[in-house]
């Protein structure tokens, strides 16, 4: 803890305090699809801050504390749309105190090839001794939005257990707002629809795209922002599809129709 402490202080530029959450999944797996239609829509999720996404997408890199690991896995090449809306949820903190986070999210997300070390191997942190000699000293954390980037844990001394990183390859994003790149309306919600993902575990970090809201002045710095996630895996059939269909339906009902009624005549 002293050297987290130590380089908290020597820390320069927008931040904040730091985050004790290591990352996990706990509510936020949404499951194991292949190409056949499913959803999945995980709730009661907040996020520390409305910054923790894009934060990630600059030089100094940012804090994966400020994010929350969602993951699937899939058993074939699947198409995956993944939908983040501000909400407002209940929080459940280290002590078991149960608060309502706040409405006001504007949700971005990147999707990764990969997955955080999941108990019983030790949870992965930013702090820890391989992560920060896996990036460059001037980094605020580990996170990186829009590149591949690396992260671990620390030695399990007990089971006689090293370090190790765990590894997320960067598939693509998007975000909510008006910036460049975003998906343009800043209306708390964004969704973005990956093509034939091939099969394997992947993760998936959100956080929030308001870059501004991290300076240390904002009275809501630490607040927590709820939001709502879900998953769609497989061929969606498209309304067009259904119009044919009925058209198609409706067009042979006229055909028996008019051959009932030449046959009544
Ligand atoms: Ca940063
Ligand atoms: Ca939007």
């Amino acid at each position: 803890m002293k050297k987290s402490l130590k380089h908290v202080l020597f820390v320069v530029g927008m931040t904040s305090l730091p985050a004790m959450a290591h990352i996990g999944y706990t509510g936020r797996n949404f499951g194991t699809f292949d190409d056949t239609y499913a959803m999945s829509t995980r709730s009661d999720q907040a996020v520390t801050g409305n910054y923790g996404w894009i934060d990630g997408t600059d030089a100094d890199y940012g804090d994966a504390h400020k994010t929350l690991a969602y993951r699937f896995t899939l058993l074939s090449p699947t198409d995956v749309t993944l939908s983040f809306q501000q909400a407002t949820s209940q929080v459940t903190d280290h002590s078991g105190n149960v608060s309502t986070s706040q409405l006001g999210l504007m949700p971005g997300f990147s999707l990764f090839q990969g997955l955080a070390h999941v108990a019983p191997m030790g949870a992965d942190y930013d702090s820890s001794d391989i992560s920060r000699a896996n990036r460059p000293d001037y980094t605020e954390g580990s996170f990186r939005a829009l590149n591949d980037w690396k992260i671990g844990n620390a030695p399990d001394t007990v089971n006689d257990i090293p370090a190790a990183l765990s590894f997320f390859k960067y598939i693509g994003h998007a975000y909510d707002g008006t910036g460049f790149g975003s998906d343009g309306t800043a209306d708390g919600r964004v969704s973005h629809t990956f093509m034939n993902l091939a099969p394997g575990d992947y993760s998936v970090f959100l956080g929030g795209a308001d870059y501004l809201s991290q300076d240390i002045s904002n009275p809501n710095l630490l607040n927590k922002y709820g939001v709502t996630g879900t998953l769609v895996a497989g061929v969606v059939p498209e309304p067009e599809t259904y119009a044919m269909l009925l058209a198609g339906l409706g067009l042979m009902g006229t055909i028996v129709r008019r051959r009932k009624s030449h046959g009544n005549v």
